[in-house]
């Protein structure tokens, strides 16, 4: 064990950014070796992660009556350049491919940097009537986006490689504006299924998405205080009706212009989720992503060994059919270096059965998440493995909420902000004109994060610029 350690040691949490790029490759998530700046590869164990957090994303959207599918990647210049805020917003980012072997193409392609100017101009198509609306889609794709700030395995990618974005079509404004509501309810579900508490909140104007009339956002507070946007909904009223010329025909008989949403979200959901909580010894998995659930150890002696081992693999069958997934670790390696190898995969129980567990009939089970040892009788083993994640699930998540909530810290001064947002995360009054919120970015050498969508109930307090009173506070924070 000592000598394992030595050879590979984790960085300290406490030493976030040096942690995470060394468990990224320690728990074989990402490689980050692939030689083009900002792509990186998904290792097997780091995909099957992967795999089973969009299983998530894709139960809450179909269960809400979304529906999958699938667009091109590549988008002809004269749709991408409809949209004069949104070209305006994407245009330094965008990869054109403009070649076709050695002929140069009669129209550029666009490598999507997000699809609405390839899914629109086949709204304009299918869109008919009042009947076809509300139209809820989306698709799970790669998008490419030319970054120029720090990239960042799963954090700040050219190749997004988890794309998931959902685009809807509705008959009026209010119509939309409900949707984007619920679109961060079912965000807010998502993250909850994976431990992670979020903030949400409406962007400042200066900040919303290219094309939208507004943007709320999800974001998450990763260890060291920085805040990770980590969804998006845009409202975007009928600006993009109006380019790709998006109409049906209302129970009057009338063409009338229709009104649309888009929302989504991207492998951030996963570095947020490991970010949040992961420790020392490496991952800490909510069950339901986690690729291996539980891990089961044979303590073995040479007398009575192959009992033991067929005890294991006894208790293995018996959770498999429960649907856990579940291995045995029957390697050469010592009990000690097993321990270190799955708790670095954050695996979230050990089983450790050896001849005198077996003699009292029991298992000692092991949660990865508090480190809490427990014996199992083996007839109700698998009972017991499920209470556990029930149990590890509700801890992640309350834990991650504690912490958040205290550290979002109430200030009245911009010097305090300053000050908070070195470690936290700060709540500041604002009367909500932009040029004060301007002004406070300026000072606060920091962006307003946005304006909290549940927030009620607050005092009120003076615009630290204009001094006039407001109830609203937003949130201030350093940000990936
Ligand atoms: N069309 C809209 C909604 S799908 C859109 O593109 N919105 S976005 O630009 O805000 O992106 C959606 C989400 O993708 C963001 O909230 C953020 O969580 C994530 N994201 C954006 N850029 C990157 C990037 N370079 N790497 C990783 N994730 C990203
Ligand atoms: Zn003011």
């Amino acid at each position: 064990m000592a000598e394992i350690e030595k050879e590979a040691a984790l960085p300290l949490k406490e030493n976030f950014s040096d942690w995470y790029n060394d468990l990224l490759w320690m728990a074989e998530i990402m490689d980050v070796r692939y030689p083009v700046k900002g792509l990186y590869v998904w290792y097997p164990f780091g995909f099957a992660i992967r795999r089973n957090t969009y299983a998530i994303i894709r139960e809450i959207l179909d269960e809400s009556g979304h529906q999958e599918t699938l667009f091109p990647l590549l988008i002809p210049e004269n749709e991408f350049m409809k949209e004069a805020e949104h070209i305006k917003g994407f245009e330094d980012e965008v990869y054109w491919v403009t070649h076709g072997g050695k002929d140069p193409l009669d129209v550029k392609l666009a490598l999507r940097p997000t699809s609405e100017t390839a899914i629109y101009p086949m709204y304009k198509i299918w869109v008919r009537s009042h009947a076809d609306l509300p139209l809820k889609l989306y698709q799970v794709v790669n998008t490419f986006r030319y970054e120029t700030k720090h990239t960042r395995p799963l954090i700040r990618l050219r190749e997004i490689t988890s794309f998931k974005e959902a685009h809807t079509v509705h008959a009026t404004w209010e119509d939309a504006a409900a949707q984007v509501k619920e679109a961060v309810e079912l965000y807010t579900e998502i993250y909850r299924r994976l431990g992670v508490p979020v903030l949400r909140s409406r962007r400042p104007d200066w900040d919303k998405f290219p094309g939208a009339d507004y943007t709320d956002a999800i974001d998450a507070m990763m260890p060291d205080g920085k805040t990770l946007q980590i969804g998006t909904c845009h409202h975007l009223g009928n600006n993009f009706a109006k380019t790709f010329d998006i109409t049906y025909e209302d129970p009057t008989g009338e063409q009338v212009l229709a009104y649309q949403t888009c929302y989504g979200i991207s492998e951030r959901s996963i570095a947020a989720t490991i970010s949040i909580h992961g420790d020392d010894k490496g991952l800490v998995l909510p069950p339901e992503i986690a690729p291996v659930q539980v891990v089961i150890i044979p303590i073995l002696f040479k007398k009575g060994a192959e009992e033991v081992l067929a005890a294991c693999r006894n208790v293995q069958a018996r959770l498999k059919k429960a649907g856990v997934r579940v291995e045995i670790d029957s390697s050469d390696l010592r009990p000690g270096a097993k321990y270190y190898k799955w708790e670095m995969k954050g695996v979230p129980l050990r089983l450790e059965i050896g001849p005198r567990d077996l003699q009292n009939d029991v298992a000692v089970v092991v949660r990865r998440d508090n480190g809490e040892k427990d014996q199992v009788p083996l007839p109700e083993i698998e009972a017991g493995v499920l209470a556990s994640f029930e149990a590890i699930q509700e801890n992640l998540y309350a834990k991650a909420k504690a912490e958040l909530e205290s550290r979002i810290i109430p200030c009245e001064s911009l010097e305090e902000v300053k000050e908070t947002i070195k470690k936290d995360i700060a709540t500041i009054p604002w009367c909500e004109k932009k040029e004060c919120g301007l002004a406070m970015e300026d000072e606060m050498d920091a962006g307003i994060l946005g304006i909290p969508l549940d927030q009620e109930g607050n005092r009120p307090a003076k615009c630290p610029i204009c001094g006039k009173e407001t109830t609203t506070r937003v949130y201030v924070a350093r940000t990936y």
